[in-house]
């Protein structure tokens, strides 16, 4: 039986972020992968899935999670990665301000040793309160970080852009944090579906 879009999009994040060798794949030192082994070797391991299928989960990602190449050869996934590459991203000046959504459990940790990369390869940074909330109520209750993201990149630290909007960075330091005050304009957003992958 073909998988359903959510479980394919699950399984895409975990294999093109996180552990291509689970199913035999190896990501070319930005991320890409060849579309046609991707589907065989999914195939093989037992998630049912063709081109269509795969470029419906890619169209319809609300995150869009996944990027394809231009001749439409190649998949990666457009952020998220806990396996070391080089996204082949070119640094960017940021808008003035980013923010970070995150749990109230981890405040405390994050005003004192700023934000860090964790599991994966780099901080994640959104450009609007509602969806650093909607990022921060993955891991319980939400709270949300404003991050001088120019004057950080004026002291010389890098920001990239990935394909999906999502402003990347190695780590941010506590003085360029403050807890934000609002998060008023995010909560109609909150009754949004979670879709965590
Ligand atoms: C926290 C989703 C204690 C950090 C989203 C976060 C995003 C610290 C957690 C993407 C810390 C890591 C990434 C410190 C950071 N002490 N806790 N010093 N520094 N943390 O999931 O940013 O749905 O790895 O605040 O939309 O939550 O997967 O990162 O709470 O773009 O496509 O450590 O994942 O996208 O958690 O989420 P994560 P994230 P997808």
């Amino acid at each position: 039986m073909p998988a359903d879009p959510v479980q394919l999009s699950k399984f895409f994040s975990f294999v093109l972020r996180h552990r291509p060798d689970s199913i035999g794949l190896a990501l070319d030192p930005q991320g890409w992968v060849s579309i046609d082994e991707l589907i065989e070797k999914g195939n093989t391991a037992g998630m049912w899935f063709n081109r269509k299928e795969l470029l419906h989960v890619v169209e319809t990602s609300n995150k869009k999670r996944f990027s394809v190449s231009h001749d439409g050869l190649r998949i990666r996934a457009a952020q998220g990665h806990s396996v070391s590459l080089k996204l082949g991203l070119s640094p960017q000046e940021p808008p003035p301000e980013l923010y970070h959504g995150t749990a109230t459990r981890f405040v405390g940790s994050i005003l004192s040793e700023g934000l860090k990369p964790q599991g994966r390869q780099h901080v994640h940074l959104s450009l609007d309160k509602a969806t650093a909330h909607r990022v921060g109520q993955r891991h319980g209750k939400p709270v949300i970080f404003r991050v001088e993201a120019l004057r950080m990149h004026a002291k010389g630290f890098k920001f990239f852009l990935a394909d999906n909007g999502v402003w990347l960075t190695d780590q941010v330091p506590p003085e360029f944090l403050t807890l934000s005050s609002s998060t008023a304009d995010s909560a109609t957003t909150s009754r949004q579906p979670k879709l965590s992958t």
